[in-house]
């Protein structure tokens, strides 16, 4: 492990006008979206970020874990209030992964994935992952919490073994140290501009730049829900990030969420 995140290193990195304008910082917390949401509902401002060093219940989507080491990467949950429906709260996971995948550009040169919803992928191993949590009431969105895991450092030969095939770092495929600090200052600072353009309305423009990361556009997939499995060609998106599969007999269905499976 090295140093640990320095409050004062990062607001001089940073050069935001909302998001991470207030950023708690804890050296250990069981998970980041749980402290942000509870924050949210005491009325926390637009923009406050909760940022771990590490996490010890990290939450994934579904139920799932997030493993989250100490000191090697990122760990952080932003408070939103967007004035919008429910439907379109999705957008947010949009914005988030669009912003993480041109922070890993600037970064390392690579030009990462997206895979459909949340997934940003380098030689299709996961090195980030979304989730979005809100509260809402009457179909309006009263606060949002988007949590970004990021792995930067750490080594996938001690990550467990359920998670060794399929995560990468970007260390792993840069062969160098990345420095959390700049790197987060620099993905809030994307953030907040994608941000700015979701709230002015303007989607089509977000989801042009996210179909241009998309690492599902054109395969073949499988989406599976309580209702059974579906297979199809991914074929495009809608304006609330909504995965559109063709299927065999030419019907389009329009995924609003889930987890899917590239079959080829
Ligand atoms: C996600 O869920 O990808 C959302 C992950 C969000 C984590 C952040 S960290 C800050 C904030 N606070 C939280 O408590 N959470 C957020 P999902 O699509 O369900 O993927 C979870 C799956 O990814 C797990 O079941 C593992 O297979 C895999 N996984 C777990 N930890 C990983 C890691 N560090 N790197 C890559 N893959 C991982």
């Amino acid at each position: 492990m090295k140093g640990l995140l320095d409050l004062s290193d990062i607001r001089q990195k940073l050069n935001t006008k909302i998001i991470g304008k207030e950023i708690r910082l804890f050296e250990d917390i069981d998970s980041t979206n749980r402290e942000a949401m509870v924050l949210g509902a005491s009325g926390a401002k637009e923009g406050t970020v909760v940022l771990a060093e590490s996490q010890t219940g990290g939450k994934g989507r579904l139920g799932r874990t997030w493993y989250s080491p100490k000191g090697e990467n990122l760990y952080l949950s932003i408070i939103l209030r967007p004035p919008v429906l429910l439907a379109e709260a999705q957008l947010i996971t949009v914005v988030a992964a669009v912003s993480v995948a041109e922070t890993i550009k600037k970064f390392t040169d690579i030009r990462p994935g997206v895979k459909w919803p949340n997934d940003i992928l380098i030689n299709r191993r996961k090195v980030a992952g979304i989730l979005t949590e809100l509260a809402s009431g009457n179909d309006k969105v009263n606060y949002l919490v988007v949590g970004i895991g990021i792995n930067l450092n750490m080594e996938i030969s001690s990550a467990p073994e359920e998670i060794r095939g399929i995560a990468g770092s970007l260390k792993d495929f840069t062969g160098r140290e990345i420095d959390r600090a700049g790197f987060l200052a620099t993905n809030l600072s994307e953030f907040e501009y994608y941000y700015m353009i979701f709230k002015a309305g303007e989607r089509q423009r977000i989801m042009d730049i996210y179909t241009g990361y998309s690492a599902t556009l054109g395969n073949r997939i499988r989406v599976r829900s309580l209702e059974g499995s579906i297979e199809g060609i991914a074929c495009g998106f809608n304006m609330e990030g909504g995965l559109l599969l063709k299927r065999d007999s030419g019907i389009i269905d329009t995924i609003l969420a889930g987890d899917i499976e590239h079959i080829s």
